[in-house]
């Protein structure tokens, strides 16, 4: 069976954004302040480094019960037994994933325009990551952002559930949310903030307070 999951309040890791606090630690934090689900995203370290910190983290978010996905890496995913992988539509197709990962593992496919919906009703998937809302300066890869009309858009259009992820911060993530997703994905509003817990905290209540669905 696949792991519960809970899109609510979904933190996205940053080592170079933490503010050279060890992750576990901001992770920690961040837990008290009512994180729902964490990806590990890591594009600087070694394999080797990455799975250890990986391990770490996995008893600390079992400890809370929260689901550990793995960014891109499939082969991390594995090594350590995550809740499951999030993948860009250029990293590994869904489908060899799900072949390598089995049916009782999550995974999320990154969605970044209205075009890719109809693949992605159509694959077994567990969740939609809607990317960028807003620009960001955390990924400078990505165009342009879809803005609360692209991003209301594409979530009605999903048979799965999504999570918005680009510029969200508690100045506008009560709007993020009037947009239907399911929930909202930080990366710099959390990992960056002097205190994690609180900043967790605030997202967390203006979720609670926002939330339609
Ligand atoms: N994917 C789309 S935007 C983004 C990722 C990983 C970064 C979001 O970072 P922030 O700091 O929450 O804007
Ligand atoms: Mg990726």
């Amino acid at each position: 069976m696949r792991p519960h999951f809970d899109l609510s309040l979904y933190l996205v890791t940053d080592r170079d954004l933490s503010l050279e606090r060890p992750l576990n630690e901001v992770i920690g934090e961040a837990i008290k302040g009512g994180i729902t689900m964490v990806q590990l995203r890591e594009k600087t370290a070694s394999t080797r480094q990455f799975i250890g910190e990986a391990l770490e983290i996995k008893s600390l978010l079992k400890q809370a019960k929260i689901p550990l996905i793995i960014n891109d890496r499939v082969d991390v995913a594995m090594a350590i037994d995550a809740d499951g992988v999030h993948l860009g539509q250029s990293d590994m197709h869904w489908k060899m994933a799900r072949k390598l990962l089995g049916p009782d593992k999550l995974i999320g496919l990154s969605i970044e325009n209205e075009a890719q919906i109809e693949d992605a009703n159509n694959a077994d998937i567990d969740y939609i990551g809607i990317s960028p809302v807003f620009t960001t300066p955390t990924k400078r890869d990505l165009e342009h952002g879809l803005g609360l009309g692209g991003t209301t858009q594409i979530a009605k259009l999903s048979r799965h559930p999504s999570v918005a992820i680009g510029g969200i911060n508690p100045t506008n993530a009560a709007d993020v949310i009037l947009t239907g997703v399911n929930g909202i994905s930080v990366v710099s509003a959390i990992c960056s903030a002097t205190d994690p817990a609180s900043a967790a905290k605030e997202l967390s209540e203006i979720m609670r307070t926002n939330s339609i669905s």
